[in-house]
């Protein structure tokens, strides 16, 4: 099967972190940012994904002093061989954002989320990196009657417009997820967030970010939503881990819980050429709370290592066999086929 895909790898800070969950608090000491950085080398990432305060200590100090800390950080980054992926607005812990940013009812919210939004776009661009990935934590509702539906649509394609406005360079890639933190996430796929790109100012520059646990927390398949993606020239990034049943958001290593689905991943971004335009394989995974501080960086390595050998798989995937199968429809046995191929019968 001839490709010009082309693979490296990203993940962010946050990948690398203290194990609390809801239920109790942190497991492992914090792991300072300048030894993060050298945990990417090491394990053979190149790509630091970054939300807008990872890169800078706050983003309400001066304007000044946050483009001091962002061209810091963009030298940090220079000195350790490492590229920039994107810049995301964090918009959820911030107490305005209780209910919400781009489509609060307080206009001082929707306000603070659009300032804030702008900010991470100078950092953006003081990193060196044109994308801006969003993920809209808190937009979307607990209470139905709470908001006016269709209005925070308009809300959120204003939003969009906004960023776009204010940077003629930049790429916002959409990063959707249909609940947690909201009981019902406002635009909770990537086909509605692309309905939406196609209301914009300039749909050209509106893609998507696709994260496997994200679709299969909408009930979704993420090979055949990533297919969709590309479809529409709009798979600018993905976050590859993977996801038991429909619960919360587990960020588990890539393939650890169906080697199949993330089988049939690699092969569509194969297949596709995903990578041909610098696009990275970005991972968003967390370390289980039972592992000890020391190893905890042994998830990200161990989903490269998992997406590297699916890689040799689909490779070595005997395509007329697969064709055979389609043309017969004899689906079974290609079934069966597949699953052979994944145990190297
Ligand atoms: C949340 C999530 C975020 C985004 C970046 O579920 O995936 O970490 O990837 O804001
Ligand atoms: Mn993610």
């Amino acid at each position: 099967m001839g490709s010009k895909a082309q693979f490296r790898f990203s993940f962010g800070p946050w990948n690398i972190h203290e194990g609390a969950d809801v239920f109790g608090p942190d497991v492992r000491e914090s792991v300072p940012f300048s030894e993060k950085l050298a945990v990417y080398k090491n394990l053979g990432f190149e790509g630091v994904q970054f939300h807008d305060d990872d890169a800078v200590s706050d983003v309400d100090v001066s304007h000044d002093q946050m483009i001091k800390e962002a061209k810091e950080m963009k030298k940090a980054l220079d000195n350790e061989g490492l590229v920039a992926e994107f810049v995301a607005p964090r918009l959820w812990e911030h107490p305005i954002t209780a209910d919400g940013g781009y489509t609060a009812n307080d206009p001082k919210a929707r306000e603070y989320a659009l300032e804030r939004s702008k900010k991470a776009i100078d950092i953006a661009n003081e990193l060196g990196t044109k994308k801006i990935v969003l993920w809209p934590a808190r937009e979307g509702i607990y209470v139905n009657e709470s908001k006016d539906h269709r209005l925070s649509s308009q809300r959120f394609v204003h939003a969009l417009n906004t960023m776009l406005e204010y940077d003629k360079g930049i790429k916002i890639l959409g990063e959707m997820k249909p609940n947690e933190p909201m009981d019902h996430a406002y635009v909770p796929t990537t086909g509605h967030f692309l309905s939406l790109a196609y209301k914009t100012v300039d749909p050209e520059r509106v893609g998507t970010l696709i994260e496997s646990a994200h679709a299969i927390l909408a009930g979704l398949d993420p090979a055949i939503e990533m297919a969709f993606a590309i479809y529409h020239d709009k798979l600018w990034s993905v976050h590859l881990n993977d996801q038991n049943g429909l619960k919360f958001d587990e960020d588990r290593v890539f393939g650890a819980i169906n080697l199949k689905r993330a089988f049939d991943q690699v092969l569509v971004l194969y297949e596709n050429d995903f990578g041909a335009n610098g696009e990275f394989v970005g991972l968003d995974i967390k370390a289980i709370r039972t592992q000890k501080a020391g190893e905890a960086t042994r998830h990200l390595a161990n989903s490269k290592e998992i997406f590297l050998l699916l890689l040799d798989v689909v490779k070595s995937l005997d395509t007329r066999k697969l064709e055979e199968y389609r043309s017969s429809r004899n689906y079974e046995d290609l079934e069966l086929f597949i699953i052979k191929t994944l145990m190297g019968k």
